[in-house]
């Protein structure tokens, strides 16, 4: 398929300059990229501006609850490891509702790439505090200034065990694209991070300020150094983007023997006898 033949058909409702929609397109390009087909993938969508992504995919999808990506998408891996799987869903969704998912996820290991949307702030329900909103931004929900301090989901994957932890940006669509490319094949869980902007909603993360800080990481970087990624996630007066941290580890599905070398899905269903079962338990 090429990009366009993965358009839905639906005309995404985001506001005109929101960064969701570099996202879209780069998604689209790296599928195409890849020639995977669009019935070969499922794309999980939390709730927010960036679970609207799978209306407008011509690919499976499941629309979950708020914060409930990972157990739908650890389900349809299981189900069958043959599908590409995708999340969607922003930092309101992963890192706060979903925030113990996320991590039991990264410690598992499945084969899927999950793309966080961060922008900062909760965009759909109006720009409320999120959990990566800073110290002091007076929203609807924090009229007198936000109290916690705001963390960052990098780190946590990273010091979880994630497998690929990387950071992308929507002002460079191109560079996105071939970071989905590269955590679609990574084998194992990819998490990355895009830094969205919320042109409506948001008040310090715009493309002017991202665009003052950004910088890439050079082929010369070793995305296998645990202490350089640890450093470089908390960097604060600049921001990489790229793969920062990159290695292997067994995924879920090859240490399942009943899914290492068949699908559940290929196995089919075997009709049992449980008619004894059932007696007993009566
Ligand atoms: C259980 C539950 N609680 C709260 C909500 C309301 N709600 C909808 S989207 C959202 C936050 C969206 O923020 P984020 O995940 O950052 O996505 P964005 O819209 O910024 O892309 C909330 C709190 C909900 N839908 N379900
Ligand atoms: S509210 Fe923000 S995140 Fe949502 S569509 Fe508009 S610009 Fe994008
Ligand atoms: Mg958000």
């Amino acid at each position: 398929m090429k990009a366009v033949e993965f358009n839905s058909g639906k005309l995404p409702n985001w506001c005109p300059g929101c960064g969701n929609f570099a996202i879209w397109n780069a998604i689209k390009g790296a599928f195409a990229e890849l020639g995977i087909n669009g019935k070969d993938i499922v794309n999980i969508s939390g709730i927010g501006c960036s679970g609207k992504m799978l209306n407008y995919l011509r690919t499976y999808g499941f629309h979950t609850l708020h914060g409930r990506t990972m157990p739908v998408a650890t389900g349809v891996k299981l189900a069958n490891n043959r599908l590409t799987v995708l999340i969607n869903g922003g930092d309101g969704d992963g890192y706060g509702m979903g925030m113990g998912h996320f991590v039991h996820a990264i410690r598992r290991n499945l084969d899927i790439t999950y793309l966080v949307h961060n922008n900062h702030v909760y965009g759909l329900t109006t720009g409320q505090a999120s959990p990566t909103t800073d110290r002091g931004l007076k929203s609807k929900s924090t009229p007198h200034g936000v109290i916690d301090e705001p963390l960052n989901g990098l780190l946590i994957s990273l010091s979880a065990g994630a497998t690929f932890v990387a950071r992308g940006y929507s002002g460079d669509m191109e560079h996105l694209k071939n970071l989905i490319k590269e955590g679609i094949n990574h084998k194992g869980f990819a998490h990355i991070e895009v830094l969205q902007p919320c042109v409506t909603f948001g008040k310090t993360y715009s493309y002017e300020y991202y665009d003052s800080k950004v910088y890439k990481l050079t082929e010369e970087y070793d995305r296998s150094n645990y202490a350089d990624a640890l450093r470089i996630i908390q960097e604060e007066d600049k921001l990489a983007i790229g793969v920062i941290y990159q290695t292997k580890k067994l995924t879920q599905e090859e240490m399942l023997p009943q899914i290492s070398h068949t699908s559940l899905f290929e196995k089919g269903v075997n009709k049992r006898d449980i008619t004894s079962i059932m007696d007993r338990m009566g």
